[in-house]
């Protein structure tokens, strides 16, 4: 079935110019960008984005690492875009992810792990409309 889901390139992304490469991995998957921008994003925005984690220990480094600089999104479509997304993007944690997975090649930690995607159906549709409108 065909989706779309929120990608977000998270600042040390950008900082450390790993937007070609990771953009390539979404193509190589036959996935399309049907929207991008480049942004950075307000507390506010951030709050809203993150608001099941406000009460987590590490949200002000959390906040603090997503405010470095400007960040890239982009709306991911294609074949079960979520799910493909979210196994190219890799387990939260650097450490766990996989080799050959954006954050198991390029993640530093569970904080600064590189990338952002949605992870349901609702969520997608939900981050899509907050960032894209
Ligand atoms: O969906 P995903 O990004 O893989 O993980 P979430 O559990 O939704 O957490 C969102 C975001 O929070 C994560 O990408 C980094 C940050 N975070 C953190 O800084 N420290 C943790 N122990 C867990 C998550
Ligand atoms: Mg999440």
């Amino acid at each position: 079935m065909s989706e779309q889901t929120l990608v977000i390139i998270k600042p040390d992304g950008l900082a450390r110019r790993l937007l070609g490469r990771i953009i390539q991995r979404f193509e190589d998957k036959q996935l399309q960008i049907s929207q991008i921008k480049i942004e950075t994003l307000s507390k506010a925005q951030l709050h809203e984005h993150y608001h099941h984690l406000v009460d987590q220990p590490f949200f002000p480094r959390l906040l603090d690492y997503m405010m470095e600089g400007p960040v890239l999104l982009m709306v991911v479509k294609g074949e079960q875009a979520i799910s493909q997304t979210r196994k190219i993007v890799g387990a939260t944690d650097p450490l766990e992810a996989e080799m050959g997975t954006l954050r198991g090649d390029f993640g530093v930690n569970k904080t600064r792990n590189l990338i952002h995607a949605s992870d349901s159906v609702d969520t997608a549709q939900e981050e899509i409309a907050r960032f894209f409108g």
